[in-house]
């Protein structure tokens, strides 16, 4: 262990607004919303308020694949939140997801619109709704389920835990960083080996398992997440290598990609997405 310096937590957590660290200004210890502010509304059935972190594109990947497999009724329109401007506190983004995180999806098609929050149960949504992406016999269904669930369960600790201490929080600790490296390296192996006796997470097929981990697992072999191919030893998980790479080759995972995504390469960003002629 290197140096550290030691904290005894007071008898009573107290709110340091000065904190620091890239998300400071805009983390409350407090849910709800702080200001008036209505949700606009476009011409499609699905409207999904996001911003094109991996949470965000796994659902507008999954509403790409869908267009291309020619579900006209999967058309969306994409609007920006921008979580670092605090719109996630607007009220009508809290009447959308109470939780006030990236994405939330209203579907105004059903009898009164129906909201969905967490992106692992807008991919379920819309697979169901759609009976794609997800296996109809039980029991791969069941795997692929388990999958999905893994997915949402083990990325607070790769974003959370290691993104947070090693990219963004204000200095590096040995402790947290150690920590988490070592269980993001156990989920990669999880990975591996699974992806070495299928070409996919669930089995044969490419389903919303494979969409929900892309966007962090397979991003995050690629070096397009935090910068740590070489911290990580990315290369040893070969084939996390091989289905990122096949993944990341889908015409509907690169278009789903750019959508509400700011930041990067100008023809990798796609403000807000109302129509497929706009990622021409
Ligand atoms: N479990 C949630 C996590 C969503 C999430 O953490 N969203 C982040 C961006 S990737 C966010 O909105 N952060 C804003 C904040 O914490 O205030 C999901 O998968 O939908």
């Amino acid at each position: 262990m290197g140096d550290h310096n030691t904290y005894t937590p007071p008898r009573v957590w107290q709110w340091n607004t000065e904190s620091g660290g890239k998300f400071a200004t805009i983390n409350r210890p407090v849910s709800g919303a702080t200001h008036e502010k209505e949700l606009p509304v476009g011409q499609h059935p699905h409207q999904l308020y996001s911003l094109g972190t991996p949470n965000g594109v796994k659902v507008t990947i999954m509403f790409e694949e869908l267009l291309a497999l020619g579900h006209l009724d999967a058309e969306y329109d994409a609007w920006l939140i921008n979580i670092g401007e605090g719109e996630q506190f607007g009220s009508g983004f809290v009447d959308a997801n109470p939780n006030s995180k990236i994405p939330a999806l209203i579907d105004h098609s059903t009898e009164t619109p129906t909201r969905v929050f967490e992106s692992g149960a807008m991919l379920l949504y819309l697979a169901e709704k759609f009976n794609q992406f997800l296996p109809t016999d039980h029991t791969q269904r069941t795997e692929c389920l388990s999958w999905l669930f893994w997915q949402m369960g083990s990325v607070p600790f790769l974003g959370g835990g290691f993104g947070h201490f090693y990219a963004y929080a204000p200095e590096k600790y040995e402790y947290p960083i150690n920590r988490y490296a070592m269980e993001v390296k156990r989920q990669l192996d999880v990975l591996d080996k699974t992806l070495e006796s299928r070409p996919y997470l669930a089995g044969d097929d490419y389903s919303i398992a494979d969409m929900a981990s892309h966007p962090w697992y397979g991003m995050l072999v690629a070096g397009s997440l935090y910068e740590a191919q070489e911290f990580l030893e990315v290369s040893s998980y070969r084939h996390v290598l091989r289905w990122a790479d096949e993944i990341q080759q889908r015409p509907a995972v690169q278009r789903g990609l750019r959508v509400n995504r700011v930041w990067g390469a100008e023809e990798r960003q796609l403000r807000e997405r109302h129509n497929a002629s706009d990622f021409d």
